[in-house]
């Protein structure tokens, strides 16, 4: 008989708890300790040799942190912190895992149960507080474990919901006493595959119809959002690339999406939505590049992105093609969510994708419409730089343009480097003027935007892959929010690199309120913060910190910068002095 459990015996909850994240590869945790969670913490730490617990400077940046790390590792990225200001430190974080698609789990400590009620510190349970309540609130699933009973079905319920796809967020809050108490014996899973199971399919029928609908329309198009990035990494993606290759149908990606499909294939339109590529524009509207054409394309093909309104241009009626539009995700309640479909699709997208690819390998494409589509984007490739202002991005101006300091680290990073993006300008820069292929990969977090992720999930993500090169891409202002897990990233170790956009401005913020309540002078003042000395501040916290001034330092920089992370493991702070005048193309040109 196949064993799907075994006896365990004499087991705490705690020990349990660390039985299971041993069982999900998951013996990396990241949080700031507490009374409330004190058994836990000393069953971490007599489980040393298998577990490592990080340390952080800030709960929120712990959660940044572990984001990262799932993000580079697809393992479950684990939080563990005190009750109370420790639960609620870390709800930033563990929302933005949940409306960005990462697999987290948050472990909050909560008081001994006999004191509910009685004014215990920072207890989460029965006074003004309600941690659990608040997290139910802001992740897929929260619970509070009352008893060692019901510990066990909770628990698999956490790991279910956390490790589903879309991947998600989770809570559980344990009380110390629960954690500590003994479970004389249970049955115990040997494997995942005994408590959560992973949808694998795609409808037949309904694959045949969208891929009948791509081939026959004149002027197909292909959107890929961040839900892709699992599927289409490694040998999919070759797939993927000769199945529109021979109909020679272009792809664009959401900005979260950006190069998940490499930018520099030739049917790339690269990254739509926000401060995006100049292209796709020319596709969805050809009557741009010949008043003789039609105003519209006429299908698009969505696969895994939520619409959301950075990657739609505010649902943009541009984007609505004049013939099918089919949409495809596991998650049917974002289907058709904001924009009517023709055709929505519930598939794992990775099984989408092999069917479709099969049904192409089978047929034949209409040969004259192909070379007309290869023509046309070709066309507008070469009428058309797909940056916004490209004689910035190759000027030598100091103070540094932004658009040049983004060519400076594109022509420096690894192959196969990992890219944190902020809250900031740094999305509009890095949306608009990186070129990336796979293996290289862009992170950002734009359901919830908030400043100091790419701090945070560089570190994770480094610790997660310690031989790729990890570089954040942040803003000053996010940078004093959350740099100080620079420090956590010098404590363990982790050579992290940072560049920062140094404004002294929370600009984004500034420049968008100008644009809408103009007044130039005063918005400048006003959101000014004070010249920090950021590399100071770096070589304070452990890291090295550099300032550059122009494009031929930073290109000197760098390198150094990444050199130096990776044979001293040591994290890097480049604060680059950029120009405040740019202004990232986010809003509609000025006629
Ligand atoms: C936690 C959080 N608070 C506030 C905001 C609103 N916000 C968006 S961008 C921005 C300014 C960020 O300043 P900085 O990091 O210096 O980047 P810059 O805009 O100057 O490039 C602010 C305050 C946010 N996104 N997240």
């Amino acid at each position: 008989m196949v064993a799907y459990s075994a006896r365990v015996d004499q087991q705490t909850v705690a020990q349990l708890v660390l039985k299971y994240l041993a069982l999900e590869g998951a013996t990396t945790l990241f949080g700031v300790p507490g009374a409330a969670v004190m058994h836990l913490l000393d069953e971490l730490k007599l489980q040393r040799d298998t577990f490592r617990y990080i340390v952080c400077r800030q709960e929120t940046g712990a959660a940044y942190i572990a984001d990262g790390y799932s993000r580079a590792t697809g393992k479950l990225g684990v939080v563990v912190v005190t009750s109370g200001p420790g639960a609620t430190n870390a709800l930033t974080g563990t929302m933005n895992a949940q409306c960005g698609g990462t697999s987290l789990l948050t472990i909050s400590g909560e008081i001994p149960e006999q004191y509910f009620g009685m004014g215990y510190l920072q207890e989460g349970v029965d006074t003004d507080l309600d941690v659990n309540a608040v997290y139910a609130a802001a992740s897929r699933y929260s619970t509070l474990v009352t008893s060692a009973s019901n510990f066990q079905t909770l628990f698999t319920q956490a790991l279910r919901d956390a490790l589903s796809r879309p991947r998600q967020a989770v809570h559980v809050s344990l009380p110390d006493d629960v954690a500590a108490s003994v479970v004389p014996s249970v049955q115990f899973p040997t494997s995942p595959a005994n408590y959560r199971a992973l949808p694998e399919g795609a409808p037949a029928g309904l694959v045949a119809q969208s891929f009948q609908h791509l081939v026959a329309a004149e002027r197909p198009l292909i959107f890929v959002g961040n839900g892709t990035r699992e599927a289409l990494r490694g040998g999919r993606l070759l797939r993927f690339e000769r199945f529109v290759e021979k109909f020679a149908i272009p792809v664009m990606t959401t900005p979260d999406g950006k190069a998940i499909f490499p930018e520099r294939h030739a049917l790339s339109l690269r990254n739509y939505g926000i401060a995006g590529c100049e292209w796709p524009k020319y596709w969805l509207n050809p009557s741009l590049m010949d008043p003789k054409l039609p105003a519209k394309y006429d299908a698009l093909l969505v696969l895994a992105t939520t619409m959301g309104e950075l990657s739609t241009n505010k649902w943009d009626p541009l984007l609505v093609p004049n013939g099918p539009f089919i949409q495809v995700d596991l998650d049917q309640s974002v289907v058709a969510r904001a924009m009517p479909i023709e055709l929505g699709v519930v598939a794992e997208v990775g099984a989408f994708i092999d069917q479709m690819c099969a049904l192409g390998e089978a047929a034949q494409p209409d040969e004259k419409a192909v070379a007309a589509r290869r023509a046309f984007v070709a066309e507008i490739k070469r009428k058309h730089s797909p940056f916004a202002d490209p004689a910035k991005r190759d000027s030598e101006a100091k103070p540094i343009l932004p658009q040049a300091l983004m060519k400076c680290v594109n022509e420096a990073l690894p192959r196969d480097a990992m890219v944190f993006v902020d809250a900031g300008n740094c999305v509009g820069w890095t949306c608009n003027d990186l070129e990336l292929d796979p293996p290289a990969e862009i992170h950002m977090s734009l359901g919830m935007g908030p400043m100091g992720f790419g701090v945070g999930a560089a570190i994770g993500a480094k610790l997660g892959a310690p031989e790729r090169a990890c570089v954040a891409v942040v803003g000053d202002g996010a940078f004093l929010m959350h740099g100080n897990e620079v420090s956590t990233a010098a404590r363990h170790r982790i050579g992290a690199v940072f560049v920062v956009l140094d404004d002294d401005n929370l600009l984004m913020v500034n420049q968008g309120m100008n644009q809408f309540f103009p007044d130039p002078k005063v918005w400048r003042e006003y959101y000014d913060i004070g010249r920090p000395k950021l590399a100071e501040l770096a070589h304070a916290l452990g890291a090295d910190g550099y300032e550059v001034h122009s494009p031929a330092e930073m290109r000197r920089v760098f390198p150094e910068a990444l050199a130096k992370a990776a044979r001293e493991k040591k994290p890097q702070v480049i604060a680059a002095r950029i120009n405040i005048d740019e202004i990232p193309p986010y809003y509609p040109k000025k006629p």
